[in-house]
């Protein structure tokens, strides 16, 4: 269900059910999270790259999943949430590396909102993302109605998630919810190429610099003054400071260990 590519600094994961556009069941999220769990603790891994086999990039819940909590007259969405898709957005966020999500196509549901978990979102010019929880009868969630409003502000948020409209990912990348569309052919590179710098940077300042720019969206100015410093502080101390600062006085390429 999910294919863990270990690479020379980097690791490629990639949704595996291409038959149902990489829609999770629970041995989808299980192996997701051994994925990515297994990417957090090697420090050989200094990048992540996530994405979908075949024609989508992942279709959301699998509806026809025998998840016993989804299940009966009144079936619990809540324990599936608290299960399953709360944790995994909260792994890609909190991971300690850069995560670059590569959006080969169709993003809906929660796969759509699993993609906005990653730190860039590099999207094929054909791919879509859905908030197609309206049409079934839900509300947002896997930080949906979190990541729309912090992206695009109210009017917009409310509009994707009520209409459930397919945004092509140009619009995407042009209103401020991704950082790239690509086109199709182009994906898997940019994709990689990323993540192969990432592999050579300051892997530490990148977690930290993650840190800083979360603590942003709630903090005020002062407090976030007060969290760069003492983020600052930290990177201050570390090899690759030194090295980098090196680097640039020797005028060569630094060679960062990301310590
Ligand atoms: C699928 C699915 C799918 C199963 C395509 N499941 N088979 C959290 C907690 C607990 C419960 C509920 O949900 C959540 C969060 C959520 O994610 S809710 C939202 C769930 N996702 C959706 O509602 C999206 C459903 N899918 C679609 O609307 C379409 O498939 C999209 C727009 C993604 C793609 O449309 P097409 O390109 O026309 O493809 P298709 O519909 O023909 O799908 C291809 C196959 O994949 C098809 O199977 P088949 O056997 O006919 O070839 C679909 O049944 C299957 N598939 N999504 N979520």
């Amino acid at each position: 269900t999910v294919l863990h590519e270990r690479r020379d600094g980097y690791a490629v994961v990639t949704l595996n059910r291409p038959d149902r556009l990489n829609a999770f069941n629970e041995a989808q999220h299980l192996a997701l999270r051994a994925a990515l769990d297994e990417c957090a603790g090697d420090d050989a891994c200094r990048a992540v790259v996530l994405t979908g086999a075949g024609r989508g990039f992942c279709a959301g819940q699998d509806l026809s999943d025998r998840d016993p909590a989804m299940l009966g007259a009144a079936p619990d969405l809540g324990i599936t949430l608290e299960t399953f898709y709360n944790p995994l957005v909260l792994q890609l966020r909190n991971l300690a590396k850069p995560v670059v999500c590569a959006v080969n196509g169709v993003a809906a549901g929660a796969g759509a909102n699993i993609a906005l978990a990653c730190d860039i979102v590099l999207a094929a010019k054909s791919a879509k993302f859905i908030q197609a929880f309206s049409k079934i009868g839900l509300v947002p969630d896997s930080g949906g109605t979190w990541w729309l409003t912090r992206h695009l502000g109210e009017a917009r948020a409310k509009a994707l998630a009520l209409t459930a409209h397919p945004l092509s990912a140009e619009d995407a990348a042009n209103w401020g919810l991704i950082w790239r569309a690509v086109e199709d052919e182009r994906l898997m590179a940019e994709a990689i190429a990323l993540a192969e710098a990432f592999a050579r940077g300051p892997t530490h300042a990148y977690a930290l610099t993650k840190q800083a720019i979360h603590a942003a969206s709630t903090n005020t100015l002062e407090e976030q003054l007060q969290v760069e410093r003492a983020l600052q502080r930290e990177a201050g101390r570390s090899d690759d400071y030194k090295e980098g600062v090196a680097a640039f006085l020797e005028k060569r390429a630094p060679e960062f260990k990301g310590k």
